[in-house]
């Protein structure tokens, strides 16, 4: 994308973000009861080197020098997740008072930072109680979910404005349950569909409860990790598998969320694996909320394969084109593309990018990260944006994913997504390129030249 000025409107929203598991550690700390990453990150095979979420970044004793470090980056919002353990160490019965004061502790430093706080109640850490009972699959979790959220707006609703309930519940649902990618594990349709179903309800519970503490002007979302698909090649079983795969990703949880309803073509092929709605239950997910979180990293290119999981649909990597460390596809113009789709297909109020970055193989040389692939990434991205605001899209912030290296999931620490690059091994950060360019963002509003 060629170089040019994008100055962003006055008031746009610059951050970073993170999650829980992935960069605090002290998993055991301080009453935190155990989570299904704690538990399937410790079972042998599950996650890459046998990398745990133990010590991670060490953020929990570290968040001081971590806020000193985003002012350096400018940052005017932060986006961290909750740990749902912390709070409520075996997911239900009384909170645990050390949970909630290291949160407090945490957002009143970021506010003396001039540092909004967004706040994610469930970035993937069901406490392991609730899953041995069954967890998103059961009905129960969905109101052990909105007690966690009741509870998190009482304590901090009166310093945090911006809510986000859930993020990526595709990956909650499908990695954790169909392909057993992610915690708990499990591999079946049925029992994915049931969860996404769930989730989806518990956001609209956890929504409720917010807005009951919530002050005039506190705002409450979700964010969904969403991508443009595109057909592979020209034929109607490639063409129908991309809107097969659309309604999968994107249409399952768009639908609900704006028109109350599942799409009905999905319905269709799911079957006797479509989950069980109570009466009710769609028109709360389908309540009004305040922005749309975003997260995008790549297109989908799909072709029609009848061999390919329940779906019959394979994705396919495009030749010729540049490719991140995660093997996910360079592809600004994807952002612009689902960017102003959202804004014709559902019109949400507001718009967010919650993240969006990528994985390079960074390394410290002379005490510096020369990550001139992040930087570009970054860069392009940035301008979709640009293009998109300029056509009158309602995107109101971009949070770049993410502000340290972390525990990538299933990847371990292998993977590097961060502004900051971490030393595991001594826990010493070091701003990357990429993180001193993003400081001339956040200061000069936009990208120049
Ligand atoms: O690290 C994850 C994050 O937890 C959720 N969104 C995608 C990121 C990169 O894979």
């Amino acid at each position: 994308m060629p170089s040019a000025d994008a100055i962003f409107p006055a008031g746009f929203v610059w951050g970073a973000a993170t999650a829980a598991y992935q960069i605090e550690g002290a998993h055991d700390e301080d009453g935190r009861g155990p989570s299904i990453w704690d538990t399937f990150s410790h079972t042998p095979g599950k996650v890459a080197n046998g990398d745990t979420g133990d010590v991670a970044c060490d953020h929990y004793h570290r968040y001081p020098e971590d806020i000193a470090l985003m002012r350096e980056l400018g940052l005017g919002a932060y986006r961290f997740s909750i740990a749902w353990p912390r709070i409520f160490p075996t997911g239900m019965g009384r909170p645990n008072p050390a949970g909630i004061d290291f949160y407090r502790r945490l957002v009143d430093a970021l506010r003396a930072a001039g540092i909004e706080p967004y706040v994610t109640l469930y970035h993937w850490d069901l406490p392991q109680a609730l899953q041995d009972q069954g967890g998103w699959a059961n009905r129960d979790t969905v109101h052990r979910f909105g007690e966690y959220a009741h509870t998190v707006a009482v304590a901090l609703g009166a310093v945090v404005h911006n809510w986000i309930t859930h993020n990526e519940p595709w990956v909650a649902a499908f990695l954790g349950h169909l392909t057993g990618d992610h915690a708990p594990g499990a591999r079946d349709l049925r029992t994915a569909l049931q969860v996404s179903h769930h989730l989806l309800l518990s956001h609209a519970e956890a929504t409720e409860a917010i807005r009951a503490e919530a002050a005039v002007g506190d705002r409450v979302g979700i964010t969904l990790n969403l991508s443009p698909v595109e057909p592979a090649g020209d034929t109607n079983a490639d063409a129908e598998a991309a809107h097969r795969h659309d309604g999968y990703l994107n249409r399952w949880f768009l639908d609900p969320l704006f028109r109350g309803s599942y799409p009905d073509d999905m319905l269709r092929w799911y079957g006797d694996a479509a989950p069980t709605v109570q009466g009710g239950d769609l028109a709360r997910i389908n309540s009004p909320i305040d922005f749309l979180g975003v997260n995008y990293y790549f297109r989908s290119v799909v072709r029609h394969d009848a061999a390919s999981g329940p779906l019959q649909v394979a994705q396919v990597q495009p030749a010729g084109r540049p490719y991140t460390d995660m093997g996910w596809e360079v592809y600004p113009g994807g952002l612009y593309a689902l960017l102003t789709r959202l804004h014709r297909d559902y019109a949400p109020a507001a718009l967010s990018i919650t993240e969006n970055g990528a994985a390079f193989a960074d390394q410290v040389v002379d005490g510096a990260v020369v990550d001139a692939e992040r930087q570009s990434y970054l860069h392009d991205h940035l301008l979709a944006c640009y293009r998109a605001v300029e056509e009158g899209v309602p995107l109101q912030g971009y949070f770049a994913w993410s502000l340290l290296d972390n525990f990538e999931w299933a990847y371990g620490y292998a993977k590097r997504f961060g502004l900051i690059h971490v030393d595991y091994a001594t826990q010493r950060r070091t701003v990357k390129q990429s993180g001193r360019w993003y400081a001339e963002v956040t200061r000069e509003n936009g990208v120049r030249g």
